[in-house]
């Protein structure tokens, strides 16, 4: 398999789940100010031309939930994603459509306004009030919990983790310790990319909470 992407963009979701599944793999680094995405080559893969895309024997496949569901698919035995028809993977699928829908959106309009400028302060404001909406779910349940679906880290935890290691998510953060410790607990995995994280001063910064 190959999986093409670039930096600590939602292409550090696979490469976090194929690291998981302990799944033979490339991982192609894209230069994208050199125009990689525009390339006719990348577009056959993904027409929308956004990362990351997998590539397998049959052919690619993009959309970063969607690649972790089908990873979790491929690989049964390693339990990231329930089996397909069971409750747990309905639960699966819950978190995973609310974390793409409800959490990930305001958060990403937040990063376009904060730091590229797209929209005025009311942009912020708004995307901040629905932001705070979406995470007291989250926070709630990791009061309880310590991953979404119980003791098992699922793919679930991959798409919401990296969510919560953006920039624009650390001020928030700050204000909801579960997330916050998750976030910490979480990317403490051995399997988390790591190595595109150098420098950045909030991943394990709470050493305390890695170890609960
Ligand atoms: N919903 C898509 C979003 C993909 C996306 O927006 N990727 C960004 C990087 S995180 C991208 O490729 N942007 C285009 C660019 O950088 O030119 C997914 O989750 O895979």
């Amino acid at each position: 398999m190959k999986l093409y992407g670039s930096g600590r963009s939602r292409w550090v979701r696979p490469l976090w789940m194929l690291r998981e599944l302990g799944a033979p793999h490339e991982a192609v680094v894209l230069d994208r100010a050199a125009g990689d995405l525009d390339a006719p080559w990348f577009r056959a893969l993904n027409p929308t031309g956004k990362i990351p895309v997998l590539v397998d024997e049959h052919g690619p496949i993009y959309e970063s939930g969607a690649i972790l569901l089908y990873l979790g698919d491929k690989y049964p035995d390693r339990g990231l994603v329930p089996v397909a028809g069971t409750y747990p993977r309905g639960l699966h699928d819950q978190w995973m459509f609310t974390i793409a829908t409800e959490f990930e959106q305001p958060l990403w309009r937040l990063h376009k306004q904060v730091n590229k400028g797209v929209g005025g302060p009311e942009v912020g404001l708004a995307a901040r009030a629905e932001l705070d909406v979406a995470a007291a779910p989250f926070e709630r349940v990791l009061a309880q919990r310590r991953h979404l679906l119980g003791d098992t880290f699922t793919a679930a935890d991959i798409m919401l983790a990296h969510l919560l290691t953006w920039e624009v998510a650390q001020e928030p953060l700050a204000r909801l310790p579960n997330l916050s410790d998750y976030m910490q607990r979480t990317t403490a995995r051995p399997s988390f990319p790591r190595d595109l994280y150098q420098g950045v001063a909030w991943i394990g910064a709470l050493n305390s909470s890695q170890t609960r």
